[in-house]
Parts: structure tokens; C-alpha cells; sequence
């Protein structure tokens, strides 16, 4: 994409034109010097043998004949949908296992702490952690937080390596829905189990039927969605605290010229967490102090960001493919990172500048960067060693330092317990104001609009022209991940807004709430929280009995990570229409697609599309909306609504 815009974010624009001047090698370049395989891109490589790769590519330019079509087979004879059917399958089980691991080491975290063990961490949130404990049968009496916390954390460990029966999670869903995938035989037993068996499956020579291996593709997606992101979500909630609204700032221009500047980067929030206490401790500021600077300034990137934005309000340096940028700056002391999402690219980037790239997790390493283990169990003194090591780095800036001068404000801490106190007040907590405002037609409908960022095509366009078109047309966005992220940096995150860029139906709402018309709510795992806040809505009544009723889309329109792909496919399964951009992984096989795309919608109510012009995608979601609303018999509803100062104030 040489002659294409690389990104809408002007501090984008401004790092990637230093990276050049400053000879650095960022991923917008090798992006146009490494082009993506052609037969990889659309599923139709096989390599999971040592007769292979195997490469049955669609025929180009022209329509396939029945004869040409069964021509297409790999060595051992498997046909182009199963190939196309295992590749995919292995994307969702990658997925689910990056969630599940996360979720996992979450819960190994929750149980030190709730054992004494960890003494850097306590428990934030213990009204939830009881209504939890209460959910999953776990006797509360007179018992003490702690005994309920162990209990709580070994029931929910238990999940990942359960063989039978169901994860308990599933049992939050609407009950239709319970038995929908009951019908499918898709509810997940155990979250490993799943992985495991979706590694097996796709080995050379056992599940060779298409329809067999899309079903256990929804199985093992649901365990990450109901299972291991879940858990992720809930258990972080409870420890670290379940976020409320919080104001903060975004973009690269939160680095500071005359501070030590540490960017925490990846997914898991504990070595973030106890940076932000930490770093405010007398004896570091001081010893920042005694190295020239003039404090400590704590900023993330990815989801990890997310996680301390929800609950901290740190600043945001920027999303997916600004990592690389924000060393560009000169200004980072250290890039602290610890799973997913980080490109190695950035090792060598750090090279041109004085950056320490800190790895801090035994599962993630990279080759030229520094490893600094993080130690739940001495949470405190791992972050004093990485601060320190940034610190001793700040006198070692060069002279290439510029930080680009754009920020934006944001609102997050859209958990999904705020959005119902926010909606319904203390006494009347619940979705039901925003189930009666679709009703009324002043909401069209919800969309939930995340992902990444894909450096194939311009950065932040597309979730940006998509966002907009669908505010604009009254649908209530909701966000997480880079999405999140490159809305957030275009001021969509804050309640202005809303008056600036939403329909007059969602505008009066969102200024009757107060609250922005692009919700922010948190990290990838937290995706489970639109899960949570669809099945509210449909527990709240007067949309349906099923999530596929709702008014409600699903989009990754710069998805690139297959964590991606099992969401958009626990999505699907759970029955939401998921539109994914930049390119579909299995237009290799026509039979594959078009299960995914049309036969899930009858067997799941939710379906796949693909689109990748933003403003046709916004029409493909809310076209689903008013399908679903027409459903429902509220589509007249719209047609009659006015808004003078009266009706406003009877929004809520
Ligand atoms: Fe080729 Fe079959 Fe081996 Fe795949 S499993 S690489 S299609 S021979
Ligand atoms: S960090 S998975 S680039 S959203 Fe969750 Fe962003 Fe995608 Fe990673």
C-alpha cells in the first residue's frame, strides 16, 4: 500500500514520517515489502502434513466447474472445505486458548490472593464477589471473603480442565439459547478440553467432514466467549475492581517530554496494576528525581491499556499499530509488555533509539529484548525492578526525541453493571429503559464495533467511518479493544458527541443519561460483557426470548488476530449477525463460506458477513436491525417519534 493512506491519525502520520527519517523499520513498511500469500489468504493451504503443503487455491478469474471443483484435494485427498473448514477451526482454537490462558492465569492470581499469598493484591469488588460466588452455588453464611474467594477460585479453575458435563457460565444465557445449543450439541465441556480436541480433530486424517469440524469450531469458541474470557473478565473484576465511568486522555501525545515515560503493553492487567500503585510510591518519584526527570509518567497500549484505562483512568498512548510508534517518539524508557499483540518487530525498532523492550511473562519472550519476570507472589518488588530499569534509562535519551501533539479526551468504564446503574438508577438497576428507548425507536438498535488493527489497510479508517454511520443513524455503539481505541482518539468517547455526531433519536438519550454515544467497555476478554449485556436485555423484556431477537449486530471491521476470529464465531453461535472486514478466511471453499455466512443463521440464529467498505458494512448492520425490529413488530415505532423538551425529559 505504498501509495495508500496508512492511517486517519495524524500522530500516526507523524511517527511513521520520523520512522523513516530516523532509518527505523516499522511494520506500515513491511507491510508493503511482505505481501500476504494469496492461497494462505484465503484458506486454501494445508500444512499440517509432511506430504504437504498442500495448496488448492480457487481457480482465478473464472467460475469453477463440478469437475474442476473435485480436482481441488490435497495429497492425502482432503477436499478444499476441509481445508478451509480446518484452518478455520484452528483459528478458534488458538483464540479460545490465548483467552483461556489468560483466563487461567487470572484465576491462578484471584486464588494466591484469596489464600494471603500475594499480598501486593486484595480483593476491589466484593459485592460482586458474592452475587458471583452466589451464582455458581458457593455457600456464602457467615463465612469469611477469603474462604468465599478460594471456593470461588477453584470452582471457576476447575473450568478449564473439566471433562463433562457443561461450563457453568452457559447457564447465564437466555434459557432459548441454553437449548438451541443443546439441540446443536456445541455446549462446551471444558476449556482445554475443547482446544485440545480441536488440535486433534484437525490433525492429518481424523475430522474430514466440513459440518463436523464448523460445529466443534462454534464448541470451542463458545468456550472461550462463556468460558475462559468470562472467567477473565469477572475475576479481574473482582480483584482489581469492576469499572465505573472514568475520564482519561488517548493518543501519543500523553507522553511527556521531561518524564520517565513506561508503556505497559499486552493483555493481563496484574504487573499494570501494581505499576500504577508503585510508581507513586516517595522513593522511586524520588529516584526519577535524582536521574533528571521530572516524575514518572505510566501509559498503555493494546488491552492492557484497557484494563488500567477501565479502572485507573491511565492514559492511553495509542492502539495495535502504534506500538512500534510510540518508541519512534524517542521519548519511551521502557515498553513493558507482557502476551499478545506484540509485534517482535518492536525489538529491533528499540534498537534505533535507547528503548528497553521489558518482557515479563515466562510464556512470551523476545530475542533482544530484556526479561524481567513478574512475580505475583512479590508483585510490589518485580515492579520496583522495572521501574528502576526505566528510570536508570531516562538519561539515556538521544537527541531524536518528538513526542507528536495530539490527544483526545474519552470516557470508559462502561462495565456492563454501570450501563444498567446508569440506565436505571440505584433502586432500579436494569436494561430496561434502553429495552424501552429501542422500542420507542429514539435507539434503532446496538452494535458492538471491535478488534484490531490490520496493517493491510489504512489504520483506524475503517472503525471510525463505520462508527460514525451507525451513530448517526441512532444505533448505540459499544466497544472494546483497538476499536475502542481509534474511536476513542477522534473524541467519539465523549458525551459531546453526541450532539455533535449521533441521529436526534440516540442524541436525546445520550444527553438525557449523560453518557457518550460509543461506549467504551474494556479489553478483548471483555467482550464477554456484551455478552452479559445482551442477555439482559433479553432478560429485561420486550425484545424477544433469545439474543438472535435483539436489534443487535456485531462487527471486527480491522480484525487481524485469531482471537478475533473466535469471537466473531462465539458471536455467531451465541446469535448475533458479525460483520469482519479486510478478508474472509475461507473463500477458498465456496461450501465453507456459505455454511458460515447462511446455514449457521438457521441452526443459530446469528450469522456471518464480510464486508470491507465501512459505509456498506454500517448498511449491512442496520439493515439487520430493522430486520430484527420488523421481527419484533417495533418498526413503526421509529416513524413516529419527535423530541420536544417534554419527551426528553422522560427519556429515563
Ligand atoms: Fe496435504 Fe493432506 Fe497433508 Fe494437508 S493433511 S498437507 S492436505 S497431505
Ligand atoms: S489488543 S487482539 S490487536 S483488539 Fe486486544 Fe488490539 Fe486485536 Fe490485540
Amino acid at each position: 500500500m505504498a501509495d495508500k493512506v496508512k492511517s486517519i491519525d495524524q500522530a500516526t502520520i507523524e511517527m511513521i514520517e520520523k520512522a523513516a527519517e530516523d532509518g527505523a523499520s516499522i511494520v506500515f513498511e513491511r507491510a508493503v515489502t511482505t505481501r500476504p500469500c494469496p492461497i494462505g489468504d484465503e484458506g486454501s493451504c494445508c500444512s499440517i502434513c509432511a506430504m504437504g503443503p498442500c495448496r488448492v487455491p480457487l481457480p482465478k478469474g473464472k467460475e469453477e466447474t463440478e469437475e474442476e471443483h473435485r480436482k481441488r484435494k490435497g495429497v492425502c485427498g482432503a477436499t478444499a472445505e476441509t481445508i478451509a473448514a480446518r484452518n478455520f477451526v484452528r483459528m478458534c482454537a488458538a483464540g479460545t486458548a490465548s483467552h483461556g490462558d489468560h483466563g487461567r492465569e487470572v484465576a491462578k492470581v484471584f486464588l494466591e490472593v484469596a489464600r494471603g499469598e500475594a499480598p501486593g493484591f486484595e480483593i476491589k469488588d466484593e459485592q460482586k464477589l458474592l452475587q458471583l460466588a452466589l451464582d455458581m452455588g458457593i455457600e456464602i453464611g457467615d463465612r469469611s471473603n477469603s474462604e468465599i474467594a478460594v471456593d470461588l477460585g477453584e470452582t471457576l479453575s476447575k473450568e478449564f480442565g473439566k471433562q463433562e458435563g457443561e461450563l457453568l457460565f452457559l447457564k447465564r444465557a437466555p434459557i432459548k439459547r441454553q437449548e438451541i445449543w443443546q439441540q446443536m450439541d456445541v455446549a462446551p465441556r471444558g476449556i482445554d478440553r475443547e482446544v485440545s480436541e480441536a488440535l486433534h480433530r484437525t490433525h492429518m486424517g481424523t475430522d474430514q467432514d466440513y459440518h463436523s469440524l464448523l460445529r466443534h469450531a462454534v464448541r470451542v469458541s463458545l468456550a472461550d466467549g462463556w468460558g475462559g474470557s468470562m472467567i477473565a473478565t469477572e475475576l479481574q473484576d473482582i480483584l482489581f475492581g469492576t469499572p465505573s465511568p472514568v475520564a482519561s486522555e488517548i493518543n501519543l501525545g500523553v507522553l511527556k517530554e521531561d518524564e520517565v515515560n513506561i508503556i505497559i503493553h499486552g493483555h493481563e492487567p496484574y504487573l499494570a496494576e501494581i505499576l500504577a500503585v508503585v510508581a507513586q510510591e516517595p522513593d522511586i518519584q524520588k529516584y526519577a528525581l535524582s536521574k533528571g526527570a521530572k516524575g514518572i509518567n505510566l501509559a498503555g497500549m493494546c488491552c492492557t491499556a484497557n484494563e488500567v484505562l477501565m479502572r485507573h483512568g491511565v492514559p492511553i498512548a495509542g492502539n495495535f499499530l502504534q506500538q512500534e510508534l510510540a518508541i519512534v517518539t524517542g521519548a519511551v524508557e521502557a515498553m513493558v509488555v507482557d502476551v499478545q499483540c506484540i509485534m517482535q518487530g518492536m525489538a529491533e525498532v528499540a534498537s534505533c533509539y535507547h528503548t528497553k523492550v521489558i518482557t515479563t511473562d515466562p510464556r512470551a519472550h523476545i530475542e533482544g529484548a530484556t526479561h524481567m519476570e513478574f512475580d505475583s507472589r512479590n508483585a510490589a518488588e518485580s515492579a520496583r525492578k522495572v521501574l528502576r530499569a526505566a528510570i536508570d534509562n531516562f538519561p539515556n535519551r538521544g537527541k531524536k526525541v518528538r513526542i507528536p501533539q495530539y490527544k483526545n479526551n474519552l470516557i470508559a468504564g462502561f462495565s456492563h453493571e454501570t450501563i444498567n446503574y446508569l440506565l436505571g438508577g440505584t433502586f432500579r438497576s436494569s436494561y430496561k429503559p434502553l429495552n424501552d428507548n429501542i422500542i420507542n425507536g429514539r435507539i434503532r438498535g446496538v452494535a458492538g464495533v471491535v478488534g484490531c488493527n490490520n496493517a493491510r489497510i489504512a489504520h483506524d479508517d475503517i472503525h471510525v467511518t463505520l462508527v460514525k454511520e451507525l451513530i448517526k443513524n441512532d444505533v448505540l455503539v459499544l466497544q472494546t479493544g483497538c476499536a475502542a481505541m481509534a474511536c476513542a482518539k477522534v473524541g467519539l468517547m465523549t458525551p459531546e458527541a453526541a450532539s455533535q455526531y449521533a441521529g436526534e433519536g440516540l442524541a436525546s438519550v445520550c444527553e438525557a443519561v449523560g453518557i457518550p454515544p460509543v461506549l467504551h467497555m474494556g479489553a478483548c476478554v471483555d467482550n464477554s460483557r456484551i455478552l452479559m449485556a445482551a442477555t439482559a436485555m433479553v432478560k429485561d423484556g420486550g425484545l424477544g426470548d433469545d439474543i438472535s431477537d435483539l436489534p443487535v449486530a456485531g462487527a471486527a471491521p480491522e480484525w487481524m488476530s485469531e482471537k478475533a476470529i473466535a469471537i466473531g464465531q462465539y458471536c455467531v453461535g451465541s446469535g448475533l449477525y458479525t460483520v469482519f472486514g479486510v478478508e474472509w478466511p475461507t473463500i477458498g471453499s465456496k461450501a465453507v463460506t456459505r455454511y458460515l455466512f447462511k446455514e449457521m443463521e438457521e441452526m443459530y440464529g446469528g450469522m456471518w458477513d464480510f464486508e470491507p467498505d465501512p459505509i456498506k458494512m454500517a448498511k449491512l448492520m442496520i439493515d439487520h436491525i430493522d430486520k430484527k425490529r420488523k421481527a419484533l413488530g417495533i418498526d413503526k415505532a421509529r416513524e413516529r417519534v419527535l423530541f420536544d423538551m417534554a419527551m426528553r425529559r422522560e427519556l429515563i
